[in-house]
């Protein structure tokens, strides 16, 4: 027999709005109307002053642990923007900008970062999950949301997002063997953002792309520029209508770069070049979108100025409305896991105490003496 080929493939890579200003029009005319372009510049602005506040907030020790998504926004707020209000939208923690144009208000993700149990209680009717920290475990939840709405008849999908380092994870492996061998539309959103805190891409992924690892699951997948708001669209587009039609799984590698650091934890100079970060803040995709609306006369700096004094009141709002919330029930830490709460943590909850510290919690506090 002779040497035949298995498998001859290509992956695709869209990019609609360059950094350098260049917009093919074959693919980005009326793709997204000139009155929603502005908006979802505006939902960007407000995604980044909230990111610097956050920030600030947590130096001055008002706030935990924060994972800033500054240089990432297009990639939620596309899929935000494509997806119907009640497609699933399956984060983790760089997805601000897609979950507030999906109606999430701010303070919730402030009040998550906060420790307070309260930002992850959402309006069911948002069909938003709470932020996943634990790597890779909203996979499997979006494929099984996907899963349960297709077991139902409905035509509805998941999206969901995760970075390049989760594609590391089994939990990642698993939801994407699931997902292509049992026909569930999920869209699998890779945000590679070139570090997953101090490992570079390179050594989380050897392969040229992210994206062919969706190939070896038998999955459609494409990369896409996703600094560019336009070409983050027009992949969305083709996922959510390939999910919906043929019932599949696809897969998009939005490639983008976190111009800060991993979380208020990290101090990225210790690991990365200046140069580098320098070369992705000329592919911000804020700036991209505002010339453009500039040159197309639809945007000017009075303009400009208008949504910065804008965007700076309504933080400042969001920011009060977190801070200004009662203080936090100490139960919340207990009540929000099971819905059927096991006897051990009922007894933690009552006595605020755990036996791992070798005594009986009973008599360190009855159940009277402890206060809630
Ligand atoms: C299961 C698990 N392992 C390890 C961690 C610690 N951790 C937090 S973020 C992170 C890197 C994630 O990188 P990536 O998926 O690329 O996302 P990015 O932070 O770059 O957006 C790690 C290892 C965790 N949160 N969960
Ligand atoms: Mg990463």
């Amino acid at each position: 027999m002779p040497i035949t080929t298995a498998l001859s493939t290509e992956i695709k890579r869209v990019s609609i709005l360059d950094e350098h200003g260049q917009f093919d029009e074959s693919l980005g005319k009326d793709l997204i109307p000139d009155a929603d372009l502005v908006g979802l510049y505006e939902d960007m602005a407000l995604c980044r002053k909230l990111d610097e506040v956050a920030f600030k907030l947590q130096r001055s020790g008002r706030m935990g642990t924060y994972p800033q998504n500054m240089g990432q926004e297009a990639n939620s707020l596309g899929a935000a923007y494509v997806l119907n209000q009640d497609d699933w939208l399956v984060t983790c923690y760089r997805e601000n900008c897609g979950l507030f144009h999906r109606g999430l208000p701010p303070e919730k993700i402030l009040l998550h970062w906060m420790g307070d149990e309260r930002g992850n209680h959402i309006d069911p009717n948002l069909c938003v999950t709470p932020i996943a920290v634990p790597i890779g475990t909203q996979m499997l939840h979006a494929t099984g949301l996907a899963w349960a709405s297709k077991y139902r008849g409905e035509k509805r999908v998941a999206c969901t997002f995760f970075g390049d380092g989760a594609t590391s994870e089994g939990d990642f492996h698993e939801a994407m063997n699931f997902a292509a061998n049992l026909d569930i539309p999920v869209i699998f959103f890779c945000q590679n953002n070139h570090w997953a805190i101090s490992v570079p891409g390179r050594i989380q992924c050897s392969a040229p792309t992210v994206a062919q690892r969706a190939i070896a699951y038998g999955m459609d997948t494409v990369q896409c520029d996703g600094n560019d708001i336009f070409a983050v669209v027009h992949c969305m587009k083709e996922a959510t209508a390939h999910a919906r039609e043929h019932g599949r799984p696809y897969f998009i590698e939005g490639v983008t770069y976190r111009l800060g650091d991993h979380t208020t934890a990290d101090d990225a100079r210790r690991y990365r070049d200046e140069e580098e970060v320098e070369l992705w803040r000329q592919r911000d995709p804020i700036i991209r979108i505002r010339e453009y609306m500039k040159a197309r006369g639809i945007w000017d700096d009075s303009k400009e100025a208008a949504l910065a004094e804008k965007v700076e009141a309504e933080t400042s709002a969001i920011v009060q409305r977190a801070e200004g919330i009662e203080a936090p029930d100490t139960s919340d830490f207990f009540t929000s896991m099971f819905a059927e709460m096991p006897a051990d943590l009922e007894l933690q909850m009552r006595t605020r105490r755990t036996s791992s510290i070798g005594e009986n919690p009973s008599q360190i506090a009855s159940p009277e003496t402890a206060t809630g």
